[in-house]
């Protein structure tokens, strides 16, 4: 490495170890959540503005509390559904897409439901909890593109006897079919893991990491500690917006 580089590389605080290994990986995937688009304006779930401080969990985001108050819970979701309709992908996201271009393999892993990363530009990307784009009926399984205006609460009863319900993943319910085995399969062959902008609270996402390679380094981008930090080879406590695209400008002077 170039005496000019390593002052860069210094500056924007990466260790030489990761700028080495992103220059000659094979497959980089990065783990993302909620924090990577707080920079884009949406809530997180726990931060101090996040939607578990304002909401009950149970009674947004579980089949039960549908199955009770649906117009409840469309209400909630057809609101955060024109707020990511509308947000626009800021440079964390941004450079995960230019770094899927920059390396021979990038996977993106996300739990997020906003679709930033595909708006992005990101083409590999797997969504472990759904996506606000679709709905689909508890019954029957139709599922129909969410409308630009939200879900019309007069059209939540569907014709085969079930009701439409948002295309996300929620507690106690499974992850979409081949979602998790292809994200464990990512981790398993991965030569660098980024976990961003997540509390690493919620399974199976929180305990993707153990399915790294031995030899894989293991990153984590966030500004809080989180209860993998120290499980994690390195950890960057920056906002992912300003970290990501230092990392991509390391990888990229070859
Ligand atoms: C920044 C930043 C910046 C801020 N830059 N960073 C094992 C042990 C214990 C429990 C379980 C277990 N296995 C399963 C469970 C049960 C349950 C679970 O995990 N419970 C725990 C809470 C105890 N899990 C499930 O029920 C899951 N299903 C399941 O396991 O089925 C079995 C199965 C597994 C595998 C195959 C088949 C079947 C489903 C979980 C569904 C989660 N659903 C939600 C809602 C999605 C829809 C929606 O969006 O409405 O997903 S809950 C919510 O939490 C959402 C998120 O994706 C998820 C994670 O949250 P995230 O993204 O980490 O956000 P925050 O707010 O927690 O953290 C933000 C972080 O960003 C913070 O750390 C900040 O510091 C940081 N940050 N600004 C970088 N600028």
């Amino acid at each position: 490495m170039l005496l000019r580089d390593m002052m860069r590389n210094e500056r924007a605080g990466l260790s030489t170890r990761l700028i080495e290994a992103l220059r000659s990986a094979r497959h980089v995937v990065a783990l993302t959540g909620s924090g990577l688009s707080a920079e884009s304006g949406i809530p997180t779930f726990r931060g101090v503005d996040g939607y578990w401080r304002r909401y009950r969990v149970e009674d947004l985001a579980s089949p039960h509390g549908f199955a009770r108050d649906p117009r409840l819970v469309w209400t909630w979701y057809n609101e955060r559904w024109q707020r990511c309709r509308t947000a626009e992908p800021n440079p964390g996201h941004r450079a995960l897409a230019e770094l899927e271009r920059a390396l021979p393999r990038v996977t993106v892993v996300t739990q997020n439901v906003d679709g930033l990363h595909l708006r992005a530009g990101s083409r590999n990307v797997l969504e472990l909890h759904g996506t606000l784009r679709k709905a689909y009926c508890t019954r029957c399984a139709e599922r129909a593109p969410m409308p630009d205006d939200g879900w019309p609460l007069d059209a939540i009863d569907h014709d085969c006897g079930g009701r439409m319900r948002p295309g996300v993943v929620w507690f106690g319910e499974a992850l979409p079919h081949g979602a998790w085995e292809a994200a464990q399969a990512a981790v398993a062959s991965a030569d660098v893991l980024l976990v961003v902008g997540t509390s690493a609270l919620v399974y199976p996402a929180a305990g993707l990491w153990e399915s790294a390679p031995r030899g894989c380094i293991t990153v984590e981008i966030n500004p809080e500690e989180t209860p993998i930090s120290d499980r994690l080879d390195e950890r960057y406590a920056s906002p992912a917006g300003s970290l990501l695209p230092q990392l991509l400008d390391a990888a990229q002077r070859r």
